[in-house]
């Protein structure tokens, strides 16, 4: 317990809301600093978690620890995710309710570690038959499965998510883990192509290259050096300090086992992901207005591994096939336009490898197919969802992809604000409690500007998209510049010098980003050349020839665009969200340098103020400080008051009443609302508290001298 005065000064506050000064954001950054220094990384804002990432591992996340927080109230212990996942678990049960966990924060700040510690907690609340272990391991080995495939090396963090997740488990009505589900957002297939200076592809190519023997590497016809290969090594930097590629891969491979992949899968999803190594070494020449393969080895390989006949993929890389008039025609490519078509392939294979992955960890995870499912009760189910998307970042240059990430980050900031503040107006209004809204930045603004029907940016670049004729994305950015007038818009003419000619700038909730328009449009329209799609579908590598199917060929429909899919994906998310209970995290990373021990106040200050904590506080504070049902009351301070100790059997407001009457609790600074009671200031409770342990330790006391007696 942290109320020793002492103690308190040294580890700060355990709670931000016993802020004495809840305004100042300078108090509240000492208070995360104190804790940080002392390798405290959890404060609470009320029920809200806020987590420092420490950036190296601390001894907080033993089975001793997950003993310690189990089943206990949740002001008891010193924060802890723990105890915000107990909470959850224990209020779904309690309420049969459906929770969620929004995991926020920015790219490093701990999202990922957060959801695995808490899925870690919550698999771990079964007890232990043979049955529920296997789905514990399936939940819990599917992870580094999918970061393999979908996390990365970026400038920011060594190991970026470079898609969203948003995983419920299923438990049954005893709050046994029984299955999951896992919906995947957006996956960053550029990074299969192209990487950023100090950044890397996709952890699992580098995997396999480090991790598998000379025999695999045979088959593959892979040399374990990532330099050797054009997509493995524009980053300049294939080797990641604080990775172990070769020791990640042999976890990957026990956790394809696990979520029941069959060697011939296994085998195939390798070969694909060879098969993307060697497309970008695929070059092309120009002979006589003619593009052709240069060096026909990777193109063989390439064939090989898939299982396609080497001159149908040829012809698919250096020509394009159009249909006149009912008539196929194969008109042939420029060596550019074939090294996009090659790129366009590669990303296309692995994007689709990689959906088809979560739909096979689904497969498995799912609860409805099993055989064993007759010895659970079916009824009753819950669900609790954890949402890890990628952080909002800033890069040098930022693209689509950035785009999409941070217009994601502010969809869940959106849905914060609605929810924090909501949830308090309404509980205060169903107490009949008078409450004074706080002043707060409402990002909705932003969202609009991105989504709205018409006039938002994605729906100007969807248009771009489908005009016919000669859209760039130069007139894309042209269209915005003459049709946008928003404040979190700024183009070249309202930031002259700042930002050049092709770049616009948004003014996130969490900063601005200035991002290039380059690339927007493809990206957007997202096409595959036909003629490659028809050469995947012949492919006799069975997955390549599941993930492309004929019926998309036959499809006369436009496909949507990507941002519009995402944006739809999105709004999707937001109402399954919303349905259920919502808990928070919110990460904070210390410091630039992804170092431990270093807390630089800059950055720290930043986030503090974009992720709205003060004004969080201050809605707590402005409101009520403390809210505790009237039978939790009673119950932890009856004794302090001589009427309710030992027990008390009349109604539990009457209890609270005389116990707020006997310690003096001035009447002003509480109100009984219809099941709780409502303490304004900290203080109050503070005393309180320390009045119990003063009791606690007089009534051990007691009981000693007692036994002494005995003896
Ligand atoms: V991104 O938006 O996916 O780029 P995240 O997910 O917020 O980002 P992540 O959880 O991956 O960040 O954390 C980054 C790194 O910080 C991890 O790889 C760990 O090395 C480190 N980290 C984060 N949280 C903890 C923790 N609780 N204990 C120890 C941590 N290390
Ligand atoms: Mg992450």
């Amino acid at each position: 317990m942290e109320h020793d005065l002492h103690l308190r000064d040294r580890v700060g506050l355990q709670d931000f809301v016993l802020l004495e000064d809840y305004h100042d954001v300078n108090a509240f950054i000492e208070n995360l600093r104190k804790r940080f220094n002392e390798d405290i990384i959890y404060t609470y804002i009320g029920p809200v978690l806020v987590s420092v990432n420490p950036y190296r591992e601390l001894p907080i996340y033993s089975q001793e620890y997950i003993e310690t927080y189990r089943g206990e109230a949740f002001y008891e212990l010193p924060p802890h995710i723990y105890a915000v996942s107990d909470m959850a678990y224990r209020s779904m049960l309690a309420e049969r309710r459906d929770q969620c966990v929004l995991i926020s924060g920015e790219s490093g700040a701990g999202k990922t570690e957060a959801t695995k510690k808490m899925l870690y907690y919550l698999a771990e609340a079964s007890h232990h038959a043979a049955e529920v272990d296997r789905v514990k391991d399936r939940l819990l080995q599917s992870n580094p499965v999918l970061e393999a495939f979908g996390n990365a090396k970026t400038t920011r963090n060594d190991n970026s998510s470079r898609f969203g997740k948003y995983m419920d488990i299923q438990f049954n009505f005893k709050g046994v883990p029984v299955g999951g589900h896992i919906l995947n957002y957006l996956l960053e297939k550029s990074r299969v192509v192209h990487q950023a200076n100090g950044e890397r592809n996709f952890h699992i190519f580098y995997q396999l290259l480090a991790g598998a023997d000379e025999r695999l590497l045979q088959r593959l016809h892979l040399v374990s050096d990532p330099d050797q290969y054009f997509y493995l090594k524009q980053g300049g930097s294939s080797q990641a300090r604080r990775i172990n590629d070769e020791q990640d891969l042999k976890v990957v491979r026990r956790g394809l086992e696990v979520v029941d992949f069959s060697q011939q899968e296994q085998d195939e999803l390798f070969a694909i992901v060879a098969s993307v190594i060697h497309m970008g070494n695929i070059t092309f020449e120009e002979e006589d207005h003619i593009t052709r393969v240069e060096d026909g080895e990777h193109a063989n390989v390439v064939a090989q591994l898939l299982g396609c006949p080497l001159d149908v993929l040829k012809q698919a890389l250096t020509h394009k096939a159009i249909e006149a008039r009912g008539e196929k025609m194969h008109t042939p490519l420029s060596p550019d336009q074939s090294v996009y078509a090659r790129d366009a392939l590669a990303k296309a294979v692995y994007e689709r490898l990689f959906t088809w992955l979560v739909n096979k960890v689904n497969f498995s995870l799912a609860f409805e197919h099993r055989a064993d499912k007759l010895s659970y009760e079916q009824h009753g189910q819950t669900v609790m969802g954890l949402l890890d998307i990628y952080g909002f970042e800033i890069f040098d240059v930022n693209g689509f992809e950035q785009f999409c990430i941070n217009y994601c980050n502010e969809k869940l900031q959106q849905l914060f604000i609605e929810l924090t503040l909501k949830s308090e107006q309404d509980e205060y209004l169903r107490e009949g409690i008078e409450w004074e809204p706080v002043e707060y930045f409402n990002n909705k603004i932003i969202c609009d500007l991105i989504e709205e029907k018409h006039r938002g940016i994605i729906a100007i670049l969807d248009e771009e998209c489908l005009l016919p004729g000669e859209t760039t994305d130069a007139t894309f950015l042209s269209k915005m510049e003459d049709t946008v007038v928003h404040p979190h818009f700024r183009d070249h003419k309202a930031a002259r010098k700042e930002i050049s000619r092709e770049e616009f700038q948004l003014k996130h909730y969490a900063g601005d980003v200035t991002y290039s328009v380059t690339g927007f449009l493809d990206k957007n329209n997202d096409l595959l050349f036909r003629s490659l799609k028809e050469a995947m579908i012949e492919t006799t590598n069975s997955i390549t020839s599941t993930i492309f199917t004929a019926a998309e060929m036959e499809s006369k429909k436009r496909p949507e665009t990507a941002g519009t899919q995402f944006k739809t994906s999105l709004s999707q998310l937001m109402v399954i969200l919303m349905s259920k209970e919502p808990s928070y995290i919110r990460c904070i990373k210390p410091n630039d340098a992804k170092r431990s021990g270093i807390f630089t106040e800059k950055i720290v200050r930043h986030q503090v103020k974009y992720l709205g904590l003060v004004e969080n506080l201050r809605v707590r504070r402005a409101g009520f400080a403390y809210k505790r049902n009237y039978d939790f009351f009673v119950h932890r301070y009856k004794s302090l008051c001589p009427a309710t100790w030992p027990s008390f059997n009349g109604p539990a407001k009457t209890g609270v009443q005389l116990i707020c009457e006997h310690l003096g609790y001035n009447p002003s600074s509480y109100k009984l609302g219809r099941t709780k009671i409502f303490v304004r200031s900290p203080r109050t409770l503070f005393e309180t508290e320390d009045a119990l342990q003063q009791r606690k330790h007089q009534l051990a006391c007691l009981i000693q001298a007692k036994f002494k007696g005995f003896r």
